[in-house]
C-alpha cells in the first residue's frame, strides 16, 4: 500500500478531507486521483472532485513578485536620482520594465513630468499593490477585488486556470489496514480453506480484453471478401486468375481490341522480353477466326481490315485487365453454352502514369453474365442491384466506348459526402465479333461489368492516397489496426 493511502485512511479515520488540495497541497491531481480511485475500488472510501476555477501567475508576474511591479521600480530610480531620473535614461536602467512602469507610475500619482526628467511625486514609499495582489493570487488562486483582478489580466499577469481536488469521506469497507485483494481463486486457497476469508477484487465487467497478437487482414483482402460474398450471393462462380502474364492473343485479339489500338502501346502495357511470345492457342479454329474477324471481317461484323499479325498476337504481356482471363472462361463455355455468372478480382497491370490514386498495378473486380435474349435494360438492372448491395443507390449510366462491348456504358454514383456523381465502373454488353469468334451461340448474349478494388475500399477507409494502403510506406499499425469494414452502408 502506499504512504499516500495509509496517509488518507488515517485522515479520515479523524473525520471526512473537505478539500484534498488543502489537507495535501504538494501531492499532484493525478497521483491524488489514482490513489483515491484505487481506494474506492475496494469501496474503502467514497470521493468526489472538486473543479474550481482559479488564476496563475504569468512568467512577468513571478518577476514582479521578486522584484517589485515595474511602476515601484521606476519611482525607486527616480527617488535615488536627486535632481530626477532622465526620461532618455529610464529605457536603459530599466528596460521594457521602465516603459510599462510609466504608465503605472503616472497613472497612480506617483511621478511627474519636470522638463526632460521624471521627478517624484510623493513624500513617502507607496505600497507596491500589484505585487501584494500577485502574492494572494500565487498563495489562494483568486483576489477578492474584482476589479483589480480584472485590472492584472487586462495587463496579462495572470491567467485562468482550473484547480482540480477531492472531498473524500469513509467508504462501507473503511479500514486503516487494505486488505489483499485476491485476483484469482487458486487450488491452495480451496484445499486450505484460505478462499473463506479471503476477499476478492470486484469483477471489472468494463475493462477492455488483452489485445491478442495475431495476423490481420489486409483492407483489400477485407473489402474483397465482402466482394465475393456479393457475387456468390448473386449466383456467381469465381474464375481462376492466377495467371498474371497473358499473350496479346487473349488479352486484346479475342477482345476485337485491334493491334494498333493505343492501350497496347508501351506507354500502356508491360511487355514480356523473356520469354518473348506464347504457344499458338490449341483450338486453331479460333485462332483463324480472331485472325478472320479482325482482318477482313466475320459474324456480320466488316472487321477493322488491316493485316493481323500472328506475331503481335503470340506476344506476351502483364494483363492489363481481368476481361482476358473473361475470355479464356468464356471459350470454356463455348464448349457447353449456357446461362452462366463468372467473377474475378484480382491484379492487373497497366504502364501508365501514377498518381495519389493510381498505381502501375492494381485490383480489377469483374463480373460476366451469360443468358440468352438478355438487354442493356437487364445490365441497367443488374448493376442497379449489384450496388444497392454496397450502400450505393442513385446510379446514373452514361454512354461510352470499349473495344470489346458494344454499347458500353460509365456507371456513376452520388457520393452525399463528396456532394457529387464520382465514376464507380464501366459496363457493357461484349460484342458478337468477341463472343461468336469464339464459338458461342448467337443467341447467348453476355454481359460485362468491372471496377476497381482500391478505390472503394480507400473511400470506405478515407484514405486520400493510395500509398497508404499498398507499397513500402504502408502503416502496419493502420493495416493490424482498422475496423472490419461493410459495404452496405451509405457511400458517405
Ligand atoms: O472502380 C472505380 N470506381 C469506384 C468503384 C467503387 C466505389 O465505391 C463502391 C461502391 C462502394 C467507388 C469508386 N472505377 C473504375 C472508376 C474510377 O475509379 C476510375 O478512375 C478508375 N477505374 C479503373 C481503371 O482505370 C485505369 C476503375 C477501374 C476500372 C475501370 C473499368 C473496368 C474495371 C476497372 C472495367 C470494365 C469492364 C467493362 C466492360 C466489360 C468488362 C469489364
Amino acid at each position: 500500500m502506499s504512504d499516500l493511502s495509509l496517509l488518507i485512511l488515517q485522515t479520515l479515520d479523524n473525520g471526512p478531507i473537505e478539500d484534498t488540495s488543502v489537507v495535501f497541497p504538494s501531492i499532484e491531481t493525478n497521483i491524488m486521483q489514482g490513489t483515491l480511485s484505487s481506494l474506492m475500488a475496494k469501496s474503502m472510501i467514497v470521493f468526489k472532485t472538486i473543479e474550481q476555477e482559479l488564476w496563475t501567475l504569468t512568467p512577468e508576474a513571478d518577476e514582479i513578485l521578486e522584484k517589485g511591479s515595474h511602476e515601484i521600480r521606476l519611482l525607486d530610480e527616480v527617488t535615488k536620482s536627486l535632481e530626477g531620473l532622465k526620461l532618455a535614461d529610464v529605457p536603459k536602467l530599466l528596460g521594457q520594465a521602465g516603459k510599462l512602469g510609466q504608465l503605472r507610475a503616472f497613472k497612480n500619482g506617483w511621478i511627474k513630468k519636470d522638463g526632460d526628467k521624471l521627478v517624484s511625486n510623493v513624500s513617502s514609499k507607496p505600497e507596491d499593490v500589484t505585487a501584494k495582489d500577485l502574492g494572494i493570487i500565487k498563495q489562494t488562486g483568486t483576489l477578492d477585488n474584482a476589479k483589480e483582478l480584472a485590472e492584472l489580466r487586462k495587463r496579462k499577469l495572470i491567467v485562468k486556470g482550473k484547480k482540480v481536488s477531492y472531498s473524500v469521506e469513509k467508504g462501507p469497507e473503511f479500514a486503516l489496514e487494505i486488505k489483499k485483494l485476491e485476483t484469482d481463486l487458486t487450488p491452495e486457497m480451496i484445499q486450505s480453506g484460505a478462499w473463506k476469508t479471503a476477499t476478492f477484487k470486484p469483477y471489472n465487467f468494463d475493462a477492455e480484453g488483452a489485445p491478442t497478437q495475431s495476423g490481420a487482414l489486409h483492407p483489400l483482402n477485407k473489402v474483397r471478401e465482402e466482394f465475393r460474398q456479393i457475387f456468390f450471393a448473386m449466383g456467381f462462380t469465381e474464375m481462376a486468375t492466377n495467371q498474371y502474364v497473358e499473350s496479346g492473343f487473349w488479352n486484346f485479339d479475342t477482345l476485337f481490341v485491334p493491334q494498333q489500338h493505343p492501350a497496347r502501346d508501351l506507354q500502356d502495357t508491360f511487355y514480356i522480353k523473356d520469354p518473348i511470345e506464347a504457344d499458338e492457342p490449341e483450338d486453331k479454329t479460333y485462332w483463324e477466326n480472331i485472325h478472320k474477324v479482325h482482318e477482313q471481317g466475320a459474324f456480320d461484323s466488316i472487321g477493322y481490315r488491316y493485316p493481323w499479325s500472328a506475331k503481335e498476337s503470340l506476344r506476351l504481356v502483364l494483363r492489363t485487365h481481368t476481361t482476358a482471363v473473361s475470355s479464356r472462361v468464356l471459350h470454356q463455355l463455348a464448349k457447353d453454352p449456357k446461362p452462366a455468372r463468372f467473377f474475378s478480382i484480382d491484379r492487373v497491370f497497366r504502364n501508365e502514369a501514377v498518381d495519389a490514386t493510381h498505381l502501375a498495378e492494381f485490383h480489377q473486380i469483374e463480373g460476366v453474365i451469360a443468358d440468352y435474349n438478355l438487354t442493356l435494360g437487364d445490365l441497367i438492372g443488374f448493376m442497379d442491384r449489384f450496388f444497392t448491395r454496397m450502400g450505393v443507390s442513385k446510379l446514373r449510366f452514361k454512354p461510352a466506348y470499349n473495344p470489346y462491348t458494344e454499347p458500353s456504358m460509365e456507371i456513376f454514383a452520388w457520393h452525399a459526402g463528396l456532394n457529387k456523381w464520382i465514376e464507380i465502373g464501366n459496363s457493357g454488353m461484349f460484342r458478337p465479333e468477341m463472343l461468336e469468334a469464339m464459338g458461342l451461340p448467337k443467341g447467348l448474349k453476355v454481359h460485362g461489368f468491372g471496377l476497381s478494388l482500391e478505390r472503394p475500399t480507400m473511400i470506405k477507409y478515407a484514405l486520400s492516397n493510395i500509398r497508404e494502403l499498398v507499397g513500402h510506406k504502408v502503416n502496419l499499425d493502420f493495416i493490424e489496426n482498422n475496423p472490419a469494414v461493410r459495404l452496405d452502408e451509405e457511400l458517405v
